[in-house]
């Protein structure tokens, strides 16, 4: 298949291009290379040594004879560089990842707020707009988020996207109905996502796009089989307080001897994937599209689940570190239960690799290995979703 990766020089993005390449897919990577300025502005750099995307590229084809097009451009505002290229290409799949991924910096100031708000839904509409204008027939397959449906939980299975519910109305006569699942963002980065949802609702049933919706869940671990088979090609690990994912976060603070940042009282419960199902995922969802005129198919893309505290006492035990209860610096369910359905995945023949599964000591040697590149400074969260919150600092 032809395949084109937007945002392919990220965390996801940049495996998934190697894994589709390895997997005999012409590939073709488009980045603004938005990340690396946004980590240079914040004064943070990726724990891994990440090279340039030219180092990436040549470094794939040397280890694996493949050859990856890179084009450097903004899909939010590059309308017209986006569509000459959907059209020269055209593409079977387009894979979308491009947009401004983190909650923290979404909610840090009316500028974060507005280029989340401004740069996400452009990305995402000037995509659907294109393949509309030009008439052509690719699978979107699009990176969405667990988050846009909330986290008060209180025991109902999450389903993959659509809701069956049977409405009574005055006469007594009852309706049966299956809805979008209702949102219930927690940021404005997680309000994007949910945003994406009804465009792409909108342009499967007025243009008949095919769309893969897969609403991922907190993405752990650092390396994949192929990023793996040079050091040229690492993916990268970010800790800081906007970029560090939590389960990240707490193996560098534990390899560098700080307490484990446990916001509130841990109970949040949240759904999580190793980098390596993530890959796998997006590889599965491209080769299962949905029909012309189909609705938006969604998939929940995560394998366990796990409360915060516990894996903050996971981390302790595996490497001695100590947790700390700090200052929730987010505005969310101090606590909550989460059950979701994977089936779709599952049955796909997904094999997932868990936490469970000592992999995570992979990744404690990755945070070992580069604790020369840390910067403590770097590690608290310092955003705040209201002003009457505190930083999510240790004290
Ligand atoms: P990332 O920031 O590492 O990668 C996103 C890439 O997209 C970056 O390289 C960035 O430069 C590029 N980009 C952003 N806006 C762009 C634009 N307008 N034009 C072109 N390129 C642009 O993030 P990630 O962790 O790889 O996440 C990828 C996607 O997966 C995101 O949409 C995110 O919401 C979703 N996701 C991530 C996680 C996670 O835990 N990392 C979990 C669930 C969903
Ligand atoms: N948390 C801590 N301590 C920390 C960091 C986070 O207790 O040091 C808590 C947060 O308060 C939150 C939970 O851990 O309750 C998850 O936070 P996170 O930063 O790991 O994840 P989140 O902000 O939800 O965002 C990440 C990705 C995002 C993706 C989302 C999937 O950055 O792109 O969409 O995970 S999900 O959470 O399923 O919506």
């Amino acid at each position: 298949m032809k395949v084109l990766i937007l945002g392919g020089d990220g965390f996801c993005g940049w495996p998934t291009t190697l894994h589709l390449s390895k997997l005999g897919h012409d590939v073709v990577m488009v980045d603004n290379l938005s990340r690396r300025r946004i980590d240079a502005a914040l004064q943070v750099a990726s724990l891994t040594p990440i090279s340039s995307v030219k180092t990436r590229i040549a470094a794939w084809t040397e280890v694996s004879g493949q050859s990856i097009t890179f084009q450097e451009l903004d899909i939010a505002k590059d309308y017209d560089g986006l569509r000459a290229l959907l059209a020269e290409m055209k593409p079977d799949a387009v894979v979308h990842f491009a947009e401004q991924r983190s909650a923290p910096y979404s909610m840090r100031g009316q500028q974060e707020k507005r280029y989340t708000v401004d740069n996400n839904i452009s990305a995402t509409h000037n995509l659907l707009c294109a393949i509309a204008e030009l008439g052509i027939d690719p699978h979107v397959v699009h990176l969405g988020t667990m988050g846009v449906y909330g986290y008060d939980g209180d025991g109902l299975q999450l389903p993959e996207g659509y809701l069956p519910i049977k409405v009574e109305n005055d006469s007594g006569k009852t309706f049966d109905r299956e809805i979008l699942y209702p949102t219930n963002p927690g940021s404005v980065y997680h309000m994007t996502k949910s945003m994406d949802q009804l465009l792409f609702q909108f342009y499967a049933k007025n243009d008949s796009i095919r769309v893969t919706d897969l609403h991922q869940g907190i993405v752990w671990g650092t390396q994949t089989d192929e990023t793996k088979m040079d050091e040229r090609l690492i993916n990268r690990f970010d800790y800081d307080g906007d970029y560090g994912t939590v389960l990240n976060r707490f193996l560098m603070q534990a390899a560098s001897g700080m307490p484990l940042t446990v916001h509130g009282t841990g109970g949040q419960t949240r759904a999580f994937i190793h980098i390596r199902d993530t890959v796998k995922c997006v590889a599965i969802a491209i080769e299962n599209p949905p029909a012309a005129g189909d609705r938006v198919r969604i998939r929940n893309q995560m394998t366990e689940t796990h409360r915060i505290r516990d894996l903050a006492q996971l981390v302790a035990r595996l490497t001695g570190a100590k947790a700390a209860l700090v200052d929730n610096p987010r505005k969310e369910a101090a606590e909550n239960d989460l059950f979701v359905s994977n089936q779709s995945f599952m049955d796909d023949g997904l094999n997932p690799t868990k936490l469970a599964d000592g992999i995570l000591e992979e990744t404690v040697q990755i945070a070992e290995k580069y604790r020369d590149r840390f910067d403590p400074e770097r590690v608290p969260a310092r955003s705040i979703w209201t002003t009457d919150q505190k930083p999510g600092v240790v004290h």
